[in-house]
């Protein structure tokens, strides 16, 4: 341990601990814009220079460890002048008016210069722009004039992400973030994930802005206009309404978006909840292909599809080990195809007019309703999908206060969902939503005999790649509704499904090389990926900023939406059960399911 004094405090820290942590501790504020909690350290801006006692340059807090005993001052008039002076050169190549800009009040360099009371460009400020703006991707939009070179996008895609789209070439003042050889990023590997987005801190990355379309669409009064918010924009879009990260904002949303225009409201939860069902009848059709009747082209373990983000990873980096992706179609899919064919019947709507919205934490969503596999309805099943940054802005627009409108249910005839689709929105959470379904399917327990409360704790947690161990200790009756796919389910008894969890597809490319090596991931059963850290809660159209702290709150309140709600298991949601009554007739992976609720990836 070392002892220190920052601005006159003393304080006691681990040797090694960054001069910036250590004054985060005692509660002094250092400015920081390179530094982000959830990326290893560049130490390029320098706005975070301090005095070091018995130092002749001012050093960067952020990239300076403490090895000795030092005395720091953080605000100095040396201090403060090398930052205005910083902001100062900043500004002067920052191309852009705060007014047109979607960072507009959240903006970390438009806060350092209110911060430092800039009030004209000392140095200038360019009135021409030197690049073209990057819009050929479906989900994120490339200013590189508005950049300051902070870099953080790019460690963002490749620490994070594992993906590496993104670099600096070229030195000194034709320095730049670019792509491999300057393509159009829509021509690159990236995975249109958006952690480049939520992780820069200027309005240089946004993403493709659809409100105009949607809005038309909402004007036009021959469309009938649907909108199914999925789980994680829920425990975030309050974030945009100065509320505390975390708070919950279900049933206000759905106020909000009928005021907005929307002629329906539903919830992305259901269609998690039929994900569990199709994808859990997959994995028990594959289960018993692969260990019974040893049909070694059955691929295990078989992975979750749900994220856009990965599931591109997986085309653009593993494209030879595609046929582990599940089959079934991410929740938002299912229910775009579910919308246009089941719902406009029943509500005696013509496909064709009707417009499918989709809330999205994400902006790889973006892409997947685009895909050309998404049209089982005979129209594009999904038409637009919004980042929860753009609804809030037409939320916004509409001058609705969200926080305190009253609460309003989501629309039939898709009423309430379970909490197993909620936790969707977390890590861990699609993994957890299967279990308490195949525990209580195959044993005929309650999944609360092995579980309290069936919070199955083993699959959740933060590590970034992570495995857990079910044991399957009886078989019991098994449901009607899937008893009918294997001859006998005697196999399964005394059985251990062996599952893993994964987010960041960083995590994710350490998991695949194990399983290419026959390492322990390569004995699960059943992996969940999730492209975003954190999963969709981080995802990558969420609000700005974001922090692993951020996430964690995120995640608290998906966690209590899940306590709060009456139906707890994708298959005991009424709704479902229906559904294969009226409409999946042949069952779980049946013909028609298979039409409707599952693709190919290429
Ligand atoms: Fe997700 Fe999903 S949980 S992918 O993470 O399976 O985006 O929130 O909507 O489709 O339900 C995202 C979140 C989301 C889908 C569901």
């Amino acid at each position: 341990m070392i002892d220190l004094t920052i601005d006159g405090i003393e304080l006691r820290v681990p040797e090694g601990t960054t001069i910036l942590d250590a004054a985060r501790q005692v509660g002094v504020r250092i400015p920081t814009l390179c530094h982000h909690d959830d990326l290893c350290t560049a130490g390029v801006c320098r706005v975070c220079v301090v005095e070091v006692e018995g130092m002749r340059n001012l050093q960067a807090s952020c990239a300076t460890p403490i090895t000795r005993s030092i005395e720091v001052k953080t605000n100095t008039r040396t201090v403060r002048n090398a930052r205005r002076h910083i902001i100062d050169l900043l500004l002067a190549e920052h191309y852009g008016d705060c007014n047109t800009c979607k960072r507009n009040n959240n903006c970390e360099l438009q806060d350092l210069a209110t911060e430092y009371g800039v009030d004209f460009y000392r140095f200038g400020h360019p009135t021409e722009p030197k690049y073209v703006i990057d819009r050929s991707s479906p989900s994120i939009v490339r200013d590189m004039n508005k950049c300051v070179l902070c870099r953080r996008c790019v460690r963002a895609c490749e620490e994070l992400q594992g993906v590496g789209c993104l670099t600096v070439a070229s030195r000194s003042s034709r320095a730049h973030v670019a792509t491999f050889a300057n393509k159009p990023l829509a021509n690159v590997v990236c995975i249109n994930c958006g952690q480049c987005i939520n992780h820069c801190p200027t309005g240089a990355l946004t993403e493709v802005d659809q409100t105009d379309e949607v809005w038309a669409m909402i004007d036009d009064p021959t469309k009938h206009v649907v909108i199914q918010t999925a789980p994680s924009p829920r425990a975030g879009i309050g974030e945009c309404f100065d509320l505390e990260p975390g708070t919950p904002m279900t049933y206000q949303l759905n106020t909000a978006l009928k005021r907005v225009g929307f002629d329906a409201v539903f919830d992305t939860n259901h269609t998690a909840d039929l994900t569990i069902i199709e994808e859990g009848t997959e994995l028990i059709l594959r289960l018993y292909k692969a260990l019974v009747e040893k049909d070694e082209s059955v691929k295990l373990p078989q992975f979750t599809s749900c994220s856009p983000g990965w599931v591109k990873y997986m085309e653009n980096f593993y494209a030879g080990m595609i046929d582990h992706l599940s089959s079934a179609k991410s929740p938002q899919q299912m229910f775009g195809s579910l919308l246009k064919t089941y719902y406009a019947e029943k509500r005696g709507v013509d496909p064709a007019e009707m417009v499918v919205v989709a809330l999205m934490p994400c902006t790889a969503k973006k892409y997947e309703c685009n895909r050309p596999e998404m049209t089982s309805s005979g129209f594009k099943d999904v038409d637009y999908g919004l980042t929860t940054r753009e609804l809030a802005r037409m939320i916004k627009e509409t001058g609705i206060d969200l926080p305190n409108v009253p609460e309003a249910p989501f629309d039939d005839p898709f009423g309430e969902a379970s909490g197993a689709g909620v936790i969707f929105g977390a890590t861990g959470g699609v993994m957890e939503a299967a279990l308490r379904s195949v525990i209580e399917m195959v044993t005929g327990h309650q999944v609360e005999d092995f579980y309290d409360h069936a919070n199955i704790l083993p699959v959740r947690g933060i590590e970034g790649a992570r495995m857990a161990e079910i044991p399957i200790t009886e078989v019991g009756p098994v449901p009607d509704l899937i008893k009918h796919l294997v001859p006998d389910w005697e196999w399964l008894k005394g059985a251990t499904l062996k599952v893993g969890v994964v987010h960041g597809t960083a995590n994710a490319q350490l998991v695949m090389e194990d399983i290419k090596a026959g390492g322990p991931f390569s004995e699960c059963h059943f992996i969940e990926f999730m492209a975003c850290p954190g999963g969709c809660l981080g995802g990558g159209g969420q609000p700005i900023p974001t922090s692993p702290e951020i996430r964690a709150q995120r995640a608290k309140a998906i966690y209590q939406i899940d306590e709060s709600c009456a139906v707890r298991k994708s298959h005991e949601n009424p709704v479902i059960l229906q559904l294969y009554e009226e409409f999946l007739t042949d069952g779980p992976c049946g013909h028609i399911s298979h039409h409707h609720l599952h693709t190919h990836y290429t």
